[in-house]
């Protein structure tokens, strides 16, 4: 197929063949309505503005990838309708996917359930987007997940040794290559019980992590607490806002300095130091870590006022811009210059060439494709429009401020991380919804509120609700995702259930349907094709352990199915031509029905056998 008629058929996806499907399941009275649906081209609804209002029966243009917060999951939005179209489980528990119940979860989540997502990144190639990965850190549990986008599934989670509070992610913008993450809260390192009440021995890590193995590579020990983090556009830097340069553990000990830092890795130096072997050894970890701390060659640190929060770098990667938290400046950082202030040619300082005042706590910056930046001024509730070269050039570069609800944090424009920023939507991340929707008790949800940027003036074009707290959120042109309809059944996901199956003379899964025991183990391996499992009944005894192994062998779009066994807390899903599994424990005698939980087929509620318990 080729890309124009892959674009069509994304477009104007084929109704006819999603009838047929209808027709198979014995629901074709239902899908002929949508059958009917209009496509309509999307026009913009009022002269000079974006159509933001996306008809039925038509697409998004951007595929929205959102942080969770401390849900633990990733949301994956159509823009600019903001209509949300999947949670990808990461660190959470979720019984609509058996996230947390099926073998490859568990094998993942190692006995935790929940964590809390801030920054979504996808991965890159050659300064924009590649549609493989996103990657998503977890601030409380210190870890950092990969998502394949083939599938819209977390494929590796990686625990970050001796951090806490891993907050900015940044990945290599150049190629897939690693991911760089900062660790905000400081402690003793190693953090065993010693120097707990020695605050001045107290340390924060940047960490790398090899993108396509998830390895951790090297950690560099910093002053200060990082928060956010980027990497330029040529592979030569990783970079963190940090704070309490005060070394300080109260927080009245940590704002107290007019200035703190834009930390700046040099990978050029730090790789060839991990390669010479001069990283140390913590604790029981092999990670090798060096120190970066001032006066270091791996490191500078560029003073920025006051507590500087988010980084981002300006799509034609010369410029980061520090948002000042509180200082109501942002400071734009020459990253030229930053070469120069690595050789000692010139103060770190001097790498500052621009620093104009956008507001009272500004937090995060994102960017068009005409040279404008948009900062989030968290206490002021606006977001400030202001020219990069005017502010370069020593002129006043704000150009407009628009009125948000209320409280944003994060922002982000389409494809505004990437070389090929489009300057068309803008998000804003709201913290406080107070009265913009009905109210649902005392906790209420977020406001997210779409902004039309392709104008001279800005225009909120809607409020959208959103459960807490995303953070972060990043837009992405749809043409680069292209994720698969139907599993291939070949896929190394399914490893472990391929391997447990060849082990008992089973060498196709999607032929398996066989009751195994191994002393008090049992194994199910049991297939399913709408309506019916491979199985209407299966018998094991009192007090075993069941694996049960459950594979799809529809093979057809949208057709999944899954199992949940009565009174035994196993829920999960299994879309088509998947395989999936989980382990549990059958305390009790007793009949227990099993069913098919996703609506299948006009016979889907008799998708069901018995599990008898002897
Ligand atoms: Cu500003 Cu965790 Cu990105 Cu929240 S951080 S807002
Ligand atoms: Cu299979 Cu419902």
């Amino acid at each position: 197929m080729s890309k124009k008629q892959e674009e069509t058929e994304t477009k104007n996806p084929d109704r006819r063949s999603f009838l047929k499907v209808g027709a198979v399941c014995g629901l074709a009275g239902a899908t002929s309505a949508l059958g009917l649906m209009p496509n309509v081209v999307q026009a913009s609804d009022k002269p000079g503005h974006l159509k933001s209002h996306v008809d039925p029966g038509d697409l998004d243009d951007y595929y929205g990838f959102w942080s969770g917060g401390h849900s633990g999951e990733v949301r994956v939005l159509g823009i600019p309708s903001c209509r949300e179209l999947k949670r990808i489980p990461v660190f959470n528990y979720d019984a609509a996917y058996g996230w947390g119940t099926t073998n490859i979860s568990k094998s993942l989540l190692k006995g935790k359930h929940s964590g809390d997502t801030h920054h979504v990144h996808l991965s890159y190639h050659n300064g924009t987007y590649d549609g493989k990965y996103a990657f998503v850190n977890d601030k409380a549990q210190a870890r950092l997940a990969r998502i394949r986008l083939d599938y819209f599934v977390t494929d590796k989670i990686t625990e970050i040794p001796h951090c806490q509070g891993t907050h900015g992610i940044f990945p290599s913008r150049h190629k897939l290559d690693a991911v760089y993450c900062n660790s905000e809260f400081r402690t003793p390192l190693p953090n065993d019980g010693r120097d707990a009440t020695d605050p001045k021995k107290y340390g924060a890590l940047h960490t790398c992590i090899d993108a396509k193995t998830m390895d951790v590579r090297w950690q560099v020990m910093v002053d200060g607490n990082m928060d956010l983090c980027a990497t330029d556009y040529e592979g030569k830097y990783s970079m963190a806002c940090s704070y309490n340069s005060e070394g300080g553990v109260t927080l009245g000990d940590m704002i107290a300095n007019d200035r703190d830092w834009l930390v700046v890795f040099n990978h050029k130096r730090i790789e060839a130091d991990v390669k010479a072997g001069k990283g140390k050894k913590i604790g029981n970890s092999s990670v090798p870590v060096l120190d970066g701390r001032h006066g270091s060659p791996y490191t500078i640190y560029i003073p920025i006022p006051k507590s500087p929060h988010g980084v981002n770098m300006d799509p034609t990667g010369r410029y980061a811009v520090c948002a000042g938290k509180l200082s109501p400046t942002v400071s734009v950082v020459d990253m030229k210059k930053v070469d120069q202030a690595f050789d000692g040619k010139i103060k770190p300082r001097d790498c500052v060439v621009a620093e104009p005042e956008v507001g009272i706590g500004p937090l995060h910056t994102a960017f068009d494709d005409r040279g404008n930046a948009y900062t989030s001024i968290f206490i002021d509730s606006v977001v400030t429009k202001w020219n990069i070269a005017k502010a370069v050039a020593g002129q006043n570069p704000v150009i407009e401020k628009i009125d948000i609800h209320y409280q944003i944090g994060h922002i982000n424009a389409t494809m505004s991380e990437t070389k090929e920023a489009d300057g068309k939507w803008l998000i804003s991340l709201n913290k406080f919804s107070k009265d913009r929707f009905l109210p649902v008790g005392p906790f209420r949800n977020e406001n997210e509120q779409l902004i039309d940027i392709s104008g001279s003036k800005m225009r909120i074009v809607h409020d959208t609700a959103t459960h807490p707290e995303p953070h972060d959120a990043v837009m992405v042109r749809r043409d680069i995702i292209r994720p698969k309809k139907v599993w291939s059944n070949d896929d190394p996901r399914f490893d472990y259930e391929r391997n447990l199956a060849k082990k008992f003379g089973l060498n196709d899964l999607k032929a398996a349907s066989k009751v195994i025991r191994d002393g008090k183990h049992v194994y199910v391996f049991m297939t399913g094709v709408a309506p019916n499992f491979s199985m209407s009944e299966f018998t094991v005894k009192q007090g075993d352990t069941v694996t049960l192994v459950l594979t799809n062998n529809d093979g057809i779009e949208d057709l999944s199915h899954g199992i949940c066994v009565s009174h035994h807390d196993v829920n999960f899903g299994v879309s088509p031509q998947e395989t999936a599994s989980a382990t549990f424990k059958v305390p009790n005698k007793g009949v227990y029905w099993y069913y098919c939980p996703w609506f299948c087929h006009a016979l889907h509620l008799e998708m069901r056998g018995r599990m008898i318990v002897t």
